[in-house]
């Protein structure tokens, strides 16, 4: 490797400084010169995908100036870092992002324009890589664009799943899901180091004894090892020079060949180790499945945590040799518990194989831990089986069982004798088969601990983290999540960018509460005209990529009404599909005449083995299926399934929304980030008081919010009180109607059995109190549909909607962090010789 040890104290050299031309006839220069040195091609025989790739090419040289001046500035400087640990990132397309963020987007668009391409279908060339499930991994990319943009140092470590979350068909109104080869075509924003790879150990045993120097020591002899090599991706903040890097890294075999078995002529046998260990990396793991595949599963984890920190240490010990100052250059941020291992990593790492004693290490290592709590689930939870966890981790577990015995003897000593909280605290359960609650070793190994929305935090300490807060409530608060503006605002709606540039100055973009200039726009006739003139253009482009993706035709005047997350029970789309059906019926009887016509969206994907959230999908396409086809209805309702929801997707969709569904049970959604997305693009949502709705709703006015339902603790009470769904079901003939209408066979070809699970488990259980609700949701989606019919006001509230969202900003989130967990500074980065200004 490197020596970079020559470079400790003094910085000899600085970084190559190129002078990037960023005017438009040196763009279409290096264009050329990129088809020819990147993909062999001469423009005759090129493809988009081709030009694709030379652009990109052409963006990335830029891309990269920027991150090896910041590199070498936090090098220099020794920076305190931020290390993001987490498995999942949702980045999306990189190409359009990365060219906002140089501020060259005029310049390509002329560029290509003139080489007879269009930079609009060059940008939808690009295959976005989905290295996660859905909010949890889209807030970890928002934060890395927001650390850059605050000038923080900073690494997101995760895992390069060679397959990402699948693909969505719809076919014959069912989910299909198809892989997801997002390498295929190559990707040209990563830059491989497989000259930095490290070892991973797996399995076998422990063996204890004592050193030369007579100290007790444990040594783990593993069974097998793989190799990690990290593959680095840029991230560039906005309107400054900073970058940073996210490294995810990829499993291989440590040989490709086991030469022993190749010589004894078994060639298979041979590759077997190789396809083994690349396995690791395979395949991202949808949420929400059931056991299947879970050794894989930690083995994953552990791997990229065990990449990570080893990286991590490699960087500490270029500039410093003493342990005990590694809180003071690093905190570790574990986005949920995935990366709990970290913990026992940690100690292992600097008692095992830096020869440390306990009580130093375990100082150390809740010095840099902090934890992030994404959900209040109990079935989504993680724990791992006490036999599984010994064969793969063997030293890991017996190091948690040591972390346990001095952790419970502390809880003793605070509340002595008190048997119940000991059980409840421990880090193993042992009701039934025995368990390591990652939450807990988390909670035990951080030393802070935060909830991602107001409510959510609350509910946290009241609940599942009860006892940890009792022990220890210095450590817990609140941080509410937040979206970046650069992505969900500037570059997915160009045109309400522009607008609002023009009314309040560009700032904005990177300092969100100036969004507050705007409210006395909403007063100004003319601006209304340009917002609604604004969304309009969006909804006449989302009304084409539904026209292109469903053959579907629907009406860009009516009233985008939309639900777009993964498909679950808590997120309730049935109770959206409950009211359709109600308003259909209604409209077949004659009634609601004067009720606006709307365009019912939906997207989202159901985790493959989640049958329940799948026939919610197939109830959705066969209620499209019968109401876009009535004569009577005559376009007054159209329901569209949009396939494969996506980051890409995503981008087309939240400009165009007038109404966005946030209709979770209360205290189910920790946060929700995607009604922030919508209420940024001037949507209004209709929503219960659940996640960060409560904050979004008191920020905008509930004069601005359509509010409904029962709240978190209503909830409580009625589950408590002993809800039973059917008297709800047999009080309300409405609803009693349109569940026969499904369970009838209306909605499944004449079958009376497609959507039973469905109904019964509502009829029977209810357990997300989708019922009881239902009444208050119909009624307030009527007073939507009043409100939607003077124009006016619904655009002024649209605007203070936007103009009162400024807090929704990952960067008033990420500020946060570091003010009050991370403790990290900026770090500005200059970079020379660059010729174009952000504009
Ligand atoms: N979340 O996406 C996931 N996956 C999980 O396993 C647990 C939680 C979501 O995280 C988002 C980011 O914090 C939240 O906004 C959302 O409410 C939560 O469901």
């Amino acid at each position: 490797s490197f020596p970079m040890e020559k470079f400790r104290g003094t910085i000899l050299h600085h970084p190559p400084s190129h002078c990037f031309d960023n005017s438009v006839e040196s763009i279409k220069a290096d264009l050329t010169e990129k088809l020819f040195s990147m993909r062999a091609k001469f423009p005759e025989v090129a493809t988009l995908n081709d030009y694709y790739l030379a652009l990109s090419y052409v963006v990335r040289d830029r891309v990269l100036h920027r991150w090896i001046h910041s590199a070498h500035t936090y090098f220099q400087q020794a920076s305190r870092t931020v290390v993001y640990l987490s498995a999942e990132y949702l980045m999306g397309p990189q190409l359009g992002n990365n060219i906002l963020n140089l501020g060259i987007r005029k310049q390509v668009e002329q560029a290509v324009a003139e080489m007879g391409l269009s930079l609009e279908d060059l940008l939808e060339q690009e295959e976005e890589p989905g290295l996660g499930n859905g909010g949890l991994g889209r807030l970890a990319a928002c934060y890395l664009d927001s650390l850059a943009t605050l000038q923080i140092p900073a690494f997101g470590y995760g895992i390069r799943y060679e397959f990402g979350i699948f693909d969505q068909q719809i076919k014959d109104g069912w989910q299909v899901e198809v892989t997801d080869r997002w390498l295929r075509l190559g990707n040209p924003w990563e830059v491989p180091h497989p000259e930095r790879r490290y070892e991973v150990r797996f399995g076998g045993h422990t063996e204890a004894g004592y050193d030369a120097q007579g100290r007790y020591r444990v040594r783990w002899v593993p069974e097998r090892s793989v190799m990690g090599t990290p593959f680095d991706t840029p991230v560039l903040g906005y309107g400054v020079g900073n970058a940073i890097i996210l490294r995810l890294w990829q499993a291989e075999a440590r040989e490709s060949f086991d030469f022993q078995a190749f010589n004894l002529g078994n060639y298979y046998k041979a590759v077997d180790d190789k396809v083994m260990s690349e396995n690791i990396t395979k395949v991202l793991y949808p949420n929400d499945e059931p056991e299947a595949g879970r050794r894989l599963r930690l083995e994953q984890q552990y791997f990229f945590v065990a990449c990570s920190l080893a990286d991590m240490l490699r960087i500490f010990f270029q500039r410093d040799t003493d342990l005990d100052r590694l809180p003071d250059k690093f905190v570790v941020q574990l986005n949920d518990t995935h990366p709990a291992v970290a913990v026992a990593e940690m100690m292992r790492l600097l008692i095992d194989d830096n020869g440390l004693e306990w009580d130093r290490a375990w100082k150390i290592t809740t010095g840099v831990f902090a934890y992030t709590n994404h959900t209040l689930l109990p079935e989504a939870l993680e724990t791992w089986n006490v036999d599984l966890f010994g064969k793969v981790l063997p030293r890991h577990l017996e190091i948690i069982y040591e972390i346990n015995h001095r952790f419970l003897m502390e809880v003793n000593r605070f509340f002595p004798g008190d048997a119940g909280r000991l059980s409840r605290m421990s880090l193993f359960s042992e009701a039934g088969e025995k368990r390591v609650r990652m939450a807990n070793l988390a909670c035990v190994g951080s030393r802070a601990i935060n909830g991602v929305a107001a409510l959510h935090t609350d509910l946290l300490k009241q609940t599942v983290l009860k006892d940890f807060h009792e022990l220890w409530p210095e450590k817990f608060s609140n941080k509410t999540n937040g979206v970046t503006p650069r992505r969900f605002m500037a570059l997915a709606n160009p045109g309400l960018a522009d607008l609002i540039t023009q009314s309040i100055g560009a700032t904005w973009l990177r300092d969100m509460d100036r969004l507050k200039g705007l409210e006395p726009f909403a007063r100004d006739n003319a601006f209304r005209d340009q917002w609604a003139e604004v969304k309009h253009q969006c909804k006449v482009r989302l009304a084409a990529m539904i026209r292109k993706k469903t053959g579907m035709a629907v009406d860009p005047d009516t009233l985008f009404d939309i639900q777009v997350k993964r498909i679950h029970e808590y997120k309730r789309q049935h109770l959206n599909v409950l009211n359709i059906i109600t308003h259909y019926r209604r409209l077949k009887q004659g009634l609601d005449m004067d009720a606006p016509a709307r365009t019912f969206i939906f997207g989202g994907k159901a985790a493959p083995g989640y049958v329940l959230a799948k026939l919610m999908i197939r109830l959705i396409t066969g209620v499209a299926d019968v109401v876009n086809h009535d004569p009577d209805i005559n376009g007054r309702i159209k329901v569209v399934f949009y396939p494969d929801f996506n980051v890409k997707n995503a981008q087309h969709i939240y400009p165009a929304a007038d109404l966005s569904e946030q209709i979770s049970t209360a205290g189910k959604e920790a946060s929700g980030t995607g009604n922030m997305k919508f209420a940024l693009n001037g949507a209004l949502t209709i929503g219960t008081l659940d996640g960060a709705n409560v904050e979004i709703c008191q920020a905008v006015g509930p004069e601005n919010f359509f509010l409904f339902g029962l709240t978190a603790d209503q909830v409580a009470a009625t589950r408590q009180a002993g809800y039973r769904p059917c008297d709800v079901y047999d009080g309300n003939e409405e609803l009693r109607a349109a569940m026969g209408m499904i369970s009838g066979g209306l909605f499944s070809g004449g079958d009376p059995g497609m959507f039973a699970p469905l109904i019964d488990s509502l009829l029977n259980e209810d357990r997300f109190m989708v019922l009881a609700d239902y009444a208050a949701y119909v009624q307030c989606q009527e007073q939507v549909g009043r409100a939607f019919l003077k124009p006016d006001h619904w655009h002024a509230m649209s605007i203070l909607n936007v103009a009162r969202m400024g807090m929704f900003s990952s960067d008033r989130s990420i500020a946060e962090y570091c003010r009050d967990i991370w403790h990290v500074e900026p770090v500005p980065v200059v970079v020379p010789d660059e010729t174009c200004d952000i504009d």
